[in-house]
Order: C-alpha cells, then sequence, then structure tokens
C-alpha cells in the first residue's frame, strides 16, 4: 500500500463517502491515485469555493467526513473562505493539499504557487483547521492520518492534510484508527445529576438542538431525550432543519423578535433552557426580545457543558446524552406543543411573486410529493427557508458567507443520492451558479430557485440610501441550457407554481426557476428580523 492509499482507505473507515476536488500540477500524483484506486468516488467542479462548499455540505448531511482535495496555494488558498464557514460551523471537512517535495523546497529558487514561503499555506490552515499534518515521513504518517482524523471527528472542525507530491506513492503502513478519549465517568454522573436537578426545578424547561445535535448523529436520541423528560423543543436559526424526521415536540425555531412569537415567548421566559450542541452566536441570539441570561442556562457545546458558574470540561455531547437517556428509563411522557404553522395553498393568480409565496409553493409541493432536503445561500432566501416546513437543510446560518448554496446543493445529491432544492439569490448565484454546468457529468438534477431582485437586497434593507447594491438584470434562465439544465423565468404566482409543477417532473438536468421579485419586496421572516435588529440598535 502506498501513502495515498493508505490515507483514502482511512478516510473511508472514517466515515467519507466521496472527494471532491480540483486538481493542479502539485496534486496531479495524487490524484492520480484517488482515480485509480477507486476506493473514493471523486467529483471535480469549477472552482475551489465550491469544492469547499460541496464537500461541507457532504459532511453536514451525512454526519460524517466531507473531502475536499485541491492543489497548492492558488487551489488551496482558493478555499480559504470555505473552510472558514466549516470550521465555524463546526462541519467535519478534511481538506487534502498537494504540496512541494523535499528536493524542491532545497532548489534555491521561488516556486510557483508560493506565497510568501512554503509554509505560508500550512500557517494560513492553522488558523481554520482544529488539526494539521504534512505527511513527509512514511514511518509517522499511519499515526498522524490517524490523529488528524480523529480529531476532525471528535471536535467537529475542519483538519488540513498536506501530501508533499514525492512522498504520494512511497510505501505506507495501514492506519489504525485512535481509540475513543475515555470519558470520567464521575465527572458525568455529577453533570448528569446536576442536569436532571435544574430541569426538574425549572417551571418552564426548554431543549434548544444546534447544529453538533446533527454534527455527531444524536437527533434521535435527543428525540427520545425530549419525551422522556416531556420537555419540549425548538431549534435554533442556525440549527434549523434538524429534528425534521424525528417524532419530537418540537415548536419551531427560535429567532427572537423575528420569529414564531410562541417559539420567541417561550424560550425566553424559560427558567430551564438547555442548550445542546448550540453555537452560542449572534445570529442565533442577538435578536432577543428579552436578552437570555447565558449564565442561568444549561450548555452542552465543545466537548463541555456549562451550569450556571461552573463548567464540567471534557464531556462529549454523546455521552452526555446517552447517560441522560440511561438515568431516565423508557417511560415516556404524554404532552402536545403548539407547533409553528406554515402556510399552504398558494393563490395561483397574476401577482407577482414575493419570497414568502415562494416558500408556500415549496410547502404545496413537498406536502404533495413528500419532503426535498435544501441547500439555501445567505440572502432573503434563508429567510424564507424558515418559512417552509421543516426539512433537512443546510445553510451557512452562522458564517453567513454567500456562494454556498449551489455547490452545497450539489454536495446533498452526491452524498445522498436524493434530490435537492437550492435556495439562492442573485447575487449569490452570480458568484458560484455555474457549478451547475457539473451536473450533466454526474447525472445531478437539482431544482433551483433563484431569488432574483436584481439586487443585493438584505445590504439593501439595511442602507437603503446607497445605490451600489442595484445588479443588472441577468438572463438566469436563459444561462441554463448552455449550462446542461432546463431554466424558466416566472414572474407571477401562477408561472411559480407551473414551473415548479413541470421542474418536478422532469428528471435528469437540473431544473432552474428564475422567479422574479421587485426590488425591495422581502419576506415576511426578513421585514421582521430587519424591524428587530433596527429597533434594537436603536436602543444600544
Ligand atoms: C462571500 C455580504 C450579505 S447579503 C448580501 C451580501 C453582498 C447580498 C446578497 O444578495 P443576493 O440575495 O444573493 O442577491 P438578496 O436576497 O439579499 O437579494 N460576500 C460574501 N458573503 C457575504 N455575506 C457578503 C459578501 C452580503
Ligand atoms: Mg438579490
Amino acid at each position: 500500500m502506498n501513502l495515498t492509499e493508505s490515507l483514502l482507505h482511512a478516510l473511508k473507515a472514517h466515515g467519507a463517502r466521496q472527494i471532491f476536488g480540483i486538481p493542479g500540477d502539485f496534486a496531479l500524483p495524487y490524484f492520480r491515485v484517488i482515480e485509480e484506486s477507486q476506493i473514493l468516488p471523486l467529483y471535480t467542479l469549477s472552482h475551489e469555493p465550491g469544492v469547499g462548499f460541496a464537500a461541507d455540505a457532504s459532511a453536514r448531511i451525512n454526519c460524517g467526513l466531507g473531502v475536499a482535495a485541491v492543489t497548492y496555494g492558488a487551489g488551496a488558498l482558493n478555499m480559504v473562505n470555505a473552510v472558514a464557514a466549516a470550521f465555524a460551523e463546526k462541519s467535519p471537512l478534511v481538506v487534502l493539499s498537494g504540496g512541494p517535495g523535499k528536493g524542491e523546497s532545497r532548489s534555491g529558487l521561488l516556486l510557483h504557487h508560493q506565497a510568501k514561503t512554503l509554509d505560508s499555506q500550512f500557517q494560513i490552515f492553522k488558523e481554520i483547521t482544529c488539526d494539521q499534518v504534512r505527511l513527509d515521513d512514511a514511518e509517522r504518517a499511519p499515526a498522524d492520518i490517524a490523529r488528524v482524523l480523529a480529531s476532525c471527528l471528535r471536535k467537529s472542525e475542519p483538519v488540513y492534510i498536506e501530501i508533499p507530491r514525492d512522498m504520494v506513492a512511497v510505501p505506507c503502513q495501514p492506519v489504525l484508527a485512535e481509540l475513543a478519549l475515555p470519558v470520567d465517568q464521575d465527572a458525568l454522573n455529577a453533570c448528569v445529576d446536576e442536569i436532571l436537578q435544574r430541569l426538574a426545578q425549572a417551571k418552564s424547561p426548554v431543549l434548544m438542538a444546534g447544529v453538533e445535535v446533527r454534527r455527531y448523529g444524536l437527533e434521535d436520541k435527543v428525540a427520545v431525550l425530549s419525551r422522556r423528560l416531556g420537555i419540549p423543543v425548538v431549534t435554533s436559526f442556525m440549527g434549523r432543519g434538524l429534528l425534521a424526521d424525528q417524532d419530537a415536540p418540537l415548536l419551531g425555531t427560535y429567532m427572537g423578535v423575528a420569529g414564531f412569537p410562541e417559539v420567541t415567548q417561550l424560550v425566553e421566559s424559560s427558567d430551564g433552557l438547555f442548550l445542546l450542541g448550540e453555537i452560542i452566536c449572534d445570529t442565533n441570539f442577538a435578536v432577543s426580545e428579552t436578552k437570555i441570561d447565558m449564565r442561568k442556562t444549561i450548555q452542552a457545546l465543545d466537548g463541555r457543558v456549562s451550569i450556571g458558574y461552573h463548567t464540567y470540561s471534557q464531556l462529549p455531547l454523546a455521552a452526555v446524552v446517552d447517560r441522560l437517556l440511561l438515568c431516565l428509563g423508557t417511560e415516556e411522557k404524554v404532552f402536545s406543543v403548539k407547533r409553528q404553522a406554515f402556510a399552504y395553498g398558494m393563490v395561483a393568480d397574476s401577482a407577482t411573486i414575493t419570497p414568502t409565496d415562494i416558500a408556500t409553493a415549496v410547502n404545496d409541493l413537498m406536502l404533495e410529493h413528500g419532503k426535498m432536503p435544501i441547500a439555501s445561500d445567505m440572502g432573503d432566501c434563508l429567510f424564507t427557508a424558515m418559512e417552509i416546513e421543516h426539512t433537512a437543510l443546510v445553510a451557512p446560518g452562522y458564517y453567513a458567507t454567500m456562494g454556498f448554496g449551489v455547490p452545497a446543493g450539489l454536495g446533498l445529491q452526491a452524498a445522498t443520492g436524493q434530490r435537492p432544492l437550492i435556495l439562492v439569490g442573485d447575487g449569490a448565484f452570480q458568484m458560484t451558479g455555474w457549478e451547475l454546468g457539473n451536473c450533466k457529468r454526474y447525472g445531478w438534477d437539482p431544482i433551483v430557485l433563484v431569488f432574483n431582485n436584481a439586487s443585493w437586497e438584505m445590504l439593501r434593507t439595511f442602507q437603503p440610501e446607497s445605490t451600489f447594491t442595484d445588479l443588472g438584470h441577468w438572463g438566469f434562465a436563459e444561462m441554463a441550457a448552455g449550462l446542461g439544465g432546463d431554466g424558466i423565468r416566472v414572474g407571477t404566482r401562477t408561472e411559480l407554481k407551473a414551473a415548479l409543477d413541470k421542474a418536478r417532473v422532469t428528471r435528469g438536468r437540473f431544473q432552474l426557476i428564475e422567479a422574479t421579485i421587485p426590488r425591495g419586496v422581502l419576506s415576511a421572516t426578513l421585514v421582521r428580523f430587519v424591524a428587530g435588529v433596527k429597533r434594537l440598535n436603536a436602543v444600544k
């Protein structure tokens, strides 16, 4: 076995199911091994941000490793933003990069793709990954690979693996996976006792499920936990899509002033808020009607549990959830919650389309024909997604990078085989929409809803006096044919419904629906969000 084969087998054994990538001369040798060994399928895309986003989405949807393979310098550095997004949102993304061989670094010449020093790239990736290795020693490689992949899964954060091009084919031992770290059982018991005590004392306890619940594959267990405890569940903005397929007392998504009022009221008045794997960030909590005192919550995140003023370190979320379940016995409490109601029955008439109409039309489609997983970009489309019934969702709800939606949708289809729905604004589509051109080669056929308001509309809402937020009118519908799909522009609700119905029955080619939305017309959720942010800023 050579070093690259050893690495590929280890990736597979740790849960990776495919690789997304773009080669370069520093990467050609290891890409050859990827292709010829057939250990994992390789999907090449067009631009490295797309590679990073697709691999990240594949990790998110499968609760396992995603793999992004690039070349040194121009390739890897092109992917920095996507890796930063994965880091911020706790997605276990493995970055593979080619690199210069030993002899090359001794040549005395500057090498192409070199930024400052040959080590610059490694240093840059140190900032946005939780563990790194340069595989320049075949003896050490198996243990190093095992350590880095274990870190990736344990922390659910990206890692960086550099493969010098002269090391690709050297003989190497197979990788033996690291054993799980032992958990201090006394600390675990004390912590779980304290959590149960706090929840029992609370008059209105609430569970808030965040991304780690999905990252560590705990959705079914958290659903059981909520039923055994008899405590209602909400998700955060970033956690939207969690528990969509579970039998859980899920009310909806907490979004403070922008959300479903019953959820806001419940969360903000709770005297026992249990944050499970929740990223404590502004998009989750900044628009609170009443500020939540984090010191009064129970927080399980990043392998720690904080209760009131103290912290139990080194207690992984999975161990905490398992022990809670064990302590509770199997009896489930019977109770009902008032769930967020979604709108159905879009009136198909000649009115122009609003983002909320799109949500309603998608709800109608999914009610009749079954749920689809969604990949959403940043922009009003993501706020619109909050008006769509609970279904699997991947979106940059915290890091908020544009350009995620289209490549993430491709990642979803590659990883699950399911047909995804992609929600994307015109501005974001301008960034990474071209990646749709790769669908034809791989047989992917997402339905893509482009919210075309000829505008960076979210920015306009915060600074309406600026004119630089006006974008031109791009004919996205016409571009679809050249990219190997079908495109249609719709301006009325009748046309929207007809286009969605046609897209659903047309399989095998991507279906792009460009919905023309007048500038200034926002989803109901974004209207509330903007009003809330402006009101809170005025108070500060
Ligand atoms: C990579 C800043 C946040 S929202 C936005 C920008 C430029 C406008 C989005 O326009 P779009 O959607 O896609 O047409 P909509 O609904 O607002 O009209 N660069 C990156 N990420 C972010 N978040 C920005 C800039 C931004
Ligand atoms: Mg726009």
